[in-house]
């Protein structure tokens, strides 16, 4: 690896002073007496966008990761100048430029520091590759902290962290290992209650040293490109990762049946196993919506094929499934077995649609198939090629999801277990080498693959995943963490990656349930699940040759309380549902780490075990073998136990206790949260009403709900149902306010409603200002329940008359 300060001592080179600067629309750019050019563009009155270029000259300006539609934006802003300083001013921001050696200082309106520069921007030129290794250091105030970047199995706050970004298949990962399976330039600081991020737009291997080299600097460069990042400002880090996430884009809304429970394992095979295990899940009335079929199910690993010894007539299988409740998910690797007789391999040699050597050889190389050549996937022809081979598999067949393993590219056996770097890329247009391409390959593998699934799902909605990714992959495929083990520490790690990539852009995502390698104790197992079924994707993968992995695999007791987890998770699928609406519609997080839900309070810097799941509730995995509770810290604000309705009251940190059957789940007051009745999988029953847990709360709250047919695109036509639900309590009276969007109606005509904690005794209730009978609301006034018609604007309850 090249160490920043190794090339620092070897020619660093520095822009000199600004000779001109001119404005052309959004960007102002200056030029240097040696040649370096400077754009800024204002992309957003808080986003801007920095590139640099060496000779004078720039690249072409093209990147994977920025979602093109969010490009035009706002962009009023004002310049003022000054001797040796030009100032950008906008709505929320100042830039301030130094014309004598081109360093930026960024700063609020007030003049307070967000960042400034210590070296700024330098380079190196690379004789070696041709180009320049390109560097950017900026100071760090005292107390800044850092989040973010992906998939990182380290701890939470990177402060005195250095990781490097470059794609890699790491079996059976540890802690603080540096490079995995993903790579996101994206990071939140986060000081003096105001947090910026940093989007570094470079896909050759990049580094960042978040204050460790001097505890002063944070650093980033790559060995390669252009220096070209996008500086966003907050000041809240909830408008930071929002804003991220919408230039590097969101995907469409998955299906539900995709939030439903997933079992996998490498591998399920043949036919009768899966039929089996399918059975056992209803028998047991163990919810589950997707069975993953691993690598087995190809014939000699050949993508699109099927063993037909193992798996005589798939389309029949798949549609028994099908009718049993279950979609089945299949795997889909990068590596084409070299075989003069396999169709997809002719074609794509006949195309010319392999990635080749510099000097003309295919590149070649070892995965499952034996010998392999590799599409290459930054082709668009390729892409499209790809997305045509799923006509059968999921067209034909009725196969409802793809993953896709090993495009990292992971290659066995050889040194790096990837490609070596010479190999060529068409990179859409901008031919390149690997170097350029390792990182963004999986993620246009996805793209690729995502297009297909999407194509012949049509009118259904695609489920897709991917191992390896890059910033801006979000807009395709769901993720999972990887080859995880079943340990205590991967649990923690599980907890800890899941909200760093929500953090990240990329919040459909979760782990390998128990662990892929090894075998979890029935404990660690029970635990596991009371994590996964709070992460955006929750699916139990193990690599099979360590015992079973299903939840019957270890007992009645684990048995029935996963049950009552997984159970939990379909209860919850239309909070859940509403999460991904918030995160498909405006880029926020489906998992809040508490520092985002509250980062006024310093607390929350480096407490990263407990989270919040979707908006309103607080979620604390028990991470330890043998214990009977934890202590938990409670954000400020008061929260109702979800066990027994006891309230606490947070900014501090509290005892918790969590026997087996218990793990900490916490609802914040004045909460409403919308429920399902309990399923064996997604529109197995007509839903006849909907349930609605409301948490009494003196003051007000607001909470929403989201729904529409769960599957199909009618909702991008207006067919949805968005429900705005204002709480407002105070002693003796309740008021629910109910405001609709959308063209969508509800199967379900009532609303069962249960008020927790509520201080006083209902005796009146209005809807609508209409005075109605606690009889005809099926009122229950000792556990406070009752019936009530979906449609209304207000209802109100109170302990006495209104006057
Ligand atoms: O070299 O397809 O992460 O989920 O079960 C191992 C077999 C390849 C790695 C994936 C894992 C999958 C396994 N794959």
């Amino acid at each position: 690896m090249i160490v920043n300060t190794e090339l620092e001592t070897k020619g660093n080179l520095f822009p000199g002073e600004v000779k001109v600067f001119e404005f052309d629309g959004n960007s102002v750019t200056f030029s240097t007496a040696n040649n370096v050019l400077l754009r800024i563009t204002v992309l957003r009155d808080s986003i801007l966008r920095f590139r640099y270029a060496t000779d004078g000259i720039f690249e072409n300006d093209f990147s994977y990761a920025i979602d093109k539609d969010t490009m035009h934006g706002f962009n009023k802003f004002e310049i003022q100048e000054a001797p040796f300083l030009i100032t950008i001013i906008t709505s929320k921001i100042k830039c301030k430029i130094s014309t004598t050696d081109l360093k930026i200082g960024i700063y609020d309106l007030q003049d307070n520091v967000i960042v400034e520069e210590e070296l700024g921007f330098h380079w190196e030129e690379s004789f070696k590759y041709g180009g320049n290794f390109v560097k950017m250091n900026k100071t760090s105030v005292e107390g800044e902290n850092f989040f973010g970047l992906g998939d990182k199995p380290t701890n939470f706050n990177l402060k005195g962290r250095k990781l490097t970004l470059w794609n890699k298949d790491q079996f059976a990962f540890n802690k603080d290992l540096d490079e995995l399976y993903k790579s996101v330039p994206f990071y939140t600081a986060l000081h003096s209650n105001m947090a910026y991020g940093i989007f570094f737009d470079n896909s050759f291997r990049t580094h960042f040293d978040f204050c460790q080299d001097k505890r002063n600097e944070v650093k980033f460069w790559a060995e390669g490109g252009e220096m070209n990042y996008y500086f966003i400002y907050g000041p809240k880090i909830a408008e930071v990762v929002t804003s991220y996430t919408n230039l590097t884009g969101t995907p469409d809304l998955p299906p539900l049946w995709a939030l439903g429970y997933h079992q996998s394992k490498w591998s399920y095979f043949p036919e009768e196993r899966v039929t089996e295990l399918a059975a056992k899940f209803r028998e047991l009335e163990f919810p589950c919506d997707a069975i993953h079929l691993d690598i087995d199910y190809m014939d000699d690993f050949k993508c699109f094929t099927w063993n037909n010894k193992h798996f005589p007539d798939p389309k029949l299988m798949v549609e028994n499934l099908e009718e049993k409740g279950f979609k089945t998910v299949v795997i889909i690797d990068p590596g084409i077995k070299i075989d003069a007789d396999y169709k997809i391999f002719k074609e794509a040699l006949d195309n010319n649609y392999f990635c080749r050597r510099a000097d003309g050889p295919f590149m070649r190389g070892k995965v499952w198939p034996g010998e392999c050549y590799f599409p290459d996937f930054t082709n668009p022809k390729v892409r499209e090629w790809w997305a045509g081979l799923f006509k059968e598999l999921v067209g034909e067949i009725g196969v409802k999801g793809v993953w896709n393993d090993m495009n990292e590219p992971a290659v066995m056996e050889v040194p790096g277990k990837t490609f070596p770097t010479d190999v060529r890329h068409n990179y859409d247009g901008n031919d390149c080498s690997h170097r350029k391409a390792h990182n963004i390959y999986g993620m246009q593998m996805a793209r690729a693959t995502h297009d297909g699934v999407r194509k012949y799902a049509f009118p259904k909605r695609p489920f897709t995943m991917t191992r390896a990714n890059f910033a801006g992959g979000q807009r395709y495929c769901a993720t999972w963490t990887g080859d995880n083990i079943a340990t205590w520490e991967h649990l923690w790690l599980a907890n800890t990656q899941v909200q760093r990539l929500c953090l990240s852009g990329m919040s459909f995502t979760g782990s390998d349930i128990g662990g892929f390698a090894e075998q979890p104790s029935g404990e660690l197992f029970t635990r596991w699940i009371q994590l996964g079924i709070f992460h955006p994707f929750c699916r139990v993968h193990s690599s099979g040759d360590h015992g079973n992995q299903e939840p019957w695999s270890f007992g009645e007791e684990v048995l029935s309380i996963t049950r009552e987890y997984v159970r939990l998770r379909y209860q919850l699928l239309p909070y859940l549902y509403t999460a991904f609406y918030q995160y498909t519609e405006e880029g926020i997080p489906i998992l809040k780490p508490l520092v985002y839900f509250d980062q006024e309070d310093v607390h929350t810097y480096y407490r990263s075990d407990e989270f919040i799941f979707g908006n309103q509730i607080l979620v604390c995995p028990i991470q330890d073998a043998h214990v009977q509770g934890r202590r938990v810290y409670f954000p400020r604000g008061k929260w109702y136990n979800f066990w027994n309705d006891e309230i606490v009251t947070g900014g501090k940190e509290y005892w918790v206790d969590a026997p087996l059957e218990k793990s900490p789940i916490f609802i914040k007051e004045g909460a409403i949260i919308p429920k399902f009745p309990v399923q064996n999988y997604v529109d197995e029953i007509e839903i006849k009403a909907l349930f609605l847990d409301i948490y009494y709360k003196n003051g007000n709250e607001t909470s929403i709900l989201y729904e529409d047919a769960h599957d199909g695109y009618d909702y991008k036509k207006g067919r949805y149902s968005l429900k705005t639900f204002k709480f407002r309590g105070k002693p003796g009276e309740i008021i629910i306010q109910q405001h609709k969007d959308g063209k969508f109606l509800t199967s379900y005509k009532h609303l069962e409603v249960r008020i927790h904690g509520l201080p006083f005794e209902i005796e009146k209730a209005y809807l609508d200002n209409e005075e109605v009978s606690l009889e005809t609301l099926d009122f229950d006034p000792t556990v406070n329940t009752m019936k009530i018609p979906k449609v209304f604007d207000l209802i109100q309850f109170t302990s006495k008359a209104k006057s």
